[in-house]
C-alpha cells in the first residue's frame, strides 16, 4: 500500500523549495519506512542540486521513527529510532571488506536519483520524479530507505542532535580519527570552521593532537573554534596564514584538512605541510574544473593529498562512539546545531548559503 507523505520538492536548481504531497513506492524486502523527526541540511545538498534532474527531493541527514519494515527485516522494528546515513550498495568488493564510504557504487546510490536497482520510491502527481538522495531524500515527513544505511539509536537524545550525525559531523571527526588516523601529540591544522571544520577539532581535541590550529576568515567561527579544543586560530583574511603556521610548527604541520572549498585554503594546506605530511580533502575548489596548483609541492615533501569521503567511517559502530563522546561532554556538537521548523526550509536554506548557521536542522512536527 502506497504512503501519502509531505516533502521540500525542488524545482529549479538554486530555486526555492516548495512543501508538496508526494506518494512513496511500497517497500522492498530490505527497506524501511521512516517517519522523519529531523533533517540536517548539509552543504552537499546545494552544491549537488546541479547534478539532479528536477523536481527532485534532496535531504541526507535524517532521522526519525520507523514505521514499517520490508519482509526481510530483521533488525528494527516500528517503534525503533533510527538515523540514516550514506548509501552504499553493499555487493562491491569493497562494501565487502567493510568499507562501504567507498563503496564502488557511491555516486549511483547518493546521487543517482532512484534506487539502485532503477526504480522510483516517490512519485509527484502521479509522475516519477527524482528522490533516493543518499538513499533517503529526507527533506520530507517520511522516507523509504535501505535498512543497512541506518543506525538504531538506543541512547535518548533529541532528534535534532541525532540528524547531522549521519553526514557533516561524522565526516570531521572521522577524517581525524578514520581517514587521517591522526596520533596524539601530532598537528594538525584545520582550514575552514563550519560544521566538518569544527568536528573535526572536537575530535583533534579527543585523539590528542596537539598543536590544533583552525584557519577560517571568521573571527566568530574562530572563537568557537578555540572553545571546541583549537589551541591556536588564525584568520586568513588578516595574516599570511602559512608562515603563521610555520612559526607554530617550525618542521611543518603533520596534518593538515581542507574543508572550505576555497582555492587558496587548498593551496595553504598543502604548502603548511612538513615533510610526508598528510592532508585531507573533504570538497574541492571550482567542481569539476581544473585546478591551478603544482603537485611539486606534494612530490618535493613526500606527501600525501587525500580525498576524504563520509570521515572512512562504518556509521553503525562509529555513530555510536560519537554519542557516547558527546554525552561525556567531550564532543559538543551541540553547539553548532540551531533548529527550523521544516515549513521554514528556505530560510534555513538562505541562512546556510550565508553562512550564519553553522548547522542547520529542519524539525518536521
Ligand atoms: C559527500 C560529498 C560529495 C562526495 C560524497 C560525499 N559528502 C556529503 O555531503
Ligand atoms: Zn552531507
Amino acid at each position: 500500500m502506497t504512503t501519502t507523505a509531505t516533502a521540500a520538492v525542488l524545482h529549479e536548481v538554486g530555486g526555492d523549495f516548495k512543501l508538496q504531497d508526494i506518494v512513496l513506492d511500497d517497500l522492498q524486502a530490505d527497506e524501511i519506512r521512516v517517519r522523519i523527526e529531523a533533517c540536517g541540511i548539509c552543504h552537499t545538498d546545494i552544491g549537488a542540486q546541479g547534478l539532479l534532474a528536477m523536481p527532485a527531493v534532496l535531504g541526507h541527514e535524517g532521522a526519525g521513527i520507523v514505521e514499517e519494515v520490508g519482509i526481510g527485516v530483521t533488525n528494527v522494528v516500528p517503534g525503533d529510532r533510527v538515523i540514516i546515513s550514506f548509501g552504499f550498495c553493499n555487493h562491491c568488493p569493497n562494501c565487502f571488506e567493510g568499507r562501504p564510504y567507498v563503496c564502488d557504487n557511491s555516486v549511483q546510490s547518493n546521487f543517482g536519483g532512484t534506487r539502485l536497482d532503477g526504480s522510483n520510491t516517490t512519485t509527484l502527481d502521479g509522475k516519477a520524479i527524482t528522490a533516493s538522495f543518499f538513499q533517503q531524500s529526507s527533506f520530507a515527513s517520511q522516507v523509504i530507505t535501505p535498512v543497512r544505511n541506518t543506525v538504531k539509536v538506543e541512547q535518548d537524545l533529541p532528534p535534532e542532535l541525532l540528524a547531522p550525525l549521519g553526514c557533516g559531523i561524522m565526516t570531521g571527526a572521522g577524517a581525524v580519527m578514520n581517514t587521517l588516523k591522526v596520533p596524539a601529540g601530532e598537528s594538525l591544522v584545520v582550514f575552514g570552521s563550519g560544521a566538518v571544520g569544527l568536528s573535526a577539532i572536537m575530535a583533534a581535541k579527543i585523539v590528542g593532537a596537539n598543536p590544533i590550529i583552525a584557519v577560517d576568515v571568521n573571527e566568530q567561527r574562530l572563537a568557537l573554534a578555540q572553545d571546541l579544543g583549537a589551541t591556536h586560530v588564525i584568520n586568513a583574511g588578516k595574516v599570511n596564514s602559512v608562515e603563521k603556521i610555520m612559526e607554530i610548527c617550525p618542521r611543518g604541520a603533520a596534518f593538515s584538512f581542507e574543508t572550505s572549498g576555497v582555492e587558496s585554503a587548498l593551496n595553504d594546506a598543502i604548502d603548511c605541510l612538513g615533510m610526508a605530511g598528510q592532508c585531507g580533502m573533504v570538497t574541492v575548489p571550482n567542481y569539476g574544473e581544473k585546478y591551478p596548483f603544482t603537485p611539486f609541492g606534494i612530490f618535493v615533501k613526500a606527501a600525501t593529498l587525500q580525498g576524504v569521503f563520509f570521515g572512512s567511517a562504518v556509521p553503525n559502530t562509529f555513530l555510536g562512539q560519537i554519542i557516547d563522546f558527546y554525552q561525556q561532554g567531550r564532543f559538543p556538537y551541540d553547539k553548532l546545531v540551531k533548529t527550523y521548523s521544516f515549513k521554514d526550509i528556505n530560510r534555513a536554506m538562505t541562512e546556510t548559503k550565508s553562512g550564519d548557521v553553522i548547522k542547520p536542522v529542519l524539525l518536521m512536527d
